[in-house]
């Protein structure tokens, strides 16, 4: 691929919408050409399948049907849009990506991460982000934060502990593979976060 591929993660209210900003404007001061997209949605079908994903009203949603409904979403996005881009040189800036499925589901929900690792490799092949920034927060503060924006979604409802849970996963792949990942802490003013953001991309293409 000779675009490079870089995802945003964290727990709710963590900031990725704010940051996402900071990085798109790193990539825009050095010309690099990019598309920013999101997940679950990016594609038209995407999107419809968030909506269902997001929807209160589907609090029967089984585990493994929430699972298979990320990688429907996101089967469509890398075919669709991911891969093209890549493929032309453009940068992909994504707000989450298969961490998020790692974190959620499996963390969150308990879903065995080796059947989400087989389908990984299913839908992905060997293609994974090139740099992946997680955002990490007490899960109490990014809900606070969150709490904010309004009527909250079928997953910002969830009950604490299961933040608490996406969290450590987050940690626990950060710490496995610290090569991919740089987690910066969230809780700490924007400007500080931003710093720590624009130094890590720095490093990333070895301007640091
Ligand atoms: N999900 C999943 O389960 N499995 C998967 O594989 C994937 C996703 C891909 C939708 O994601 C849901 O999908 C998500 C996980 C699940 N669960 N939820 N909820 P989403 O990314 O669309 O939803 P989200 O996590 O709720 O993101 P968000 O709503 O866009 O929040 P955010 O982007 O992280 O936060 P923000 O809007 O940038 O910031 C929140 C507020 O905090 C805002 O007022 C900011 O001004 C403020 N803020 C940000 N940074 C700071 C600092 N440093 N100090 C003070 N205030 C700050």
């Amino acid at each position: 691929m000779k675009g490079k591929f870089i995802t945003v993660e964290g727990t709710e209210g963590v900031g990725k919408t704010t940051n996402i900003q900071c990085i798109a404007q790193w990539l825009d001061e050095r010309g690099i050409a990019y598309i920013a997209t999101r997940e679950p949605g990016g594609t038209a079908l995407g999107e419809k399948i968030r909506d269902l994903l997001l929807d209160k009203d589907n609090t029967g949603m089984a585990a493994s049907a929430e699972l298979l409904l990320m990688f429907a979403a996101r089967a469509q996005h890398l075919e669709e849009k991911i891969i093209p881009a890549l493929e032309a040189g453009t940068w992909v800036l994504c707000d989450r990506f298969t961490d998020a499925t790692y974190a959620y589901q499996g963390f969150g929900r308990g879903l065995n991460l080796e059947h989400i690792e087989r389908l990984e490799t299913l839908v992905q092949g060997d293609l994974h982000p090139d740099f992946t920034l997680i955002l990490d927060i007490d899960p109490e503060l990014g809900m606070s934060r969150a709490r904010t924006r309004g009527e909250l979604d079928r997953f910002e409802s969830e009950a604490i502990e299961f933040f608490h849970r996406v969290r450590a996963g987050y940690r626990e792949r950060a710490s496995d593979n610290p090569s991919r990942y740089c987690r910066v802490d969230a809780a700490a003013p924007l400007a500080v976060v931003q710093q720590h953001i624009v130094a890590a991309l720095n490093t990333f293409v070895g301007e640091g």
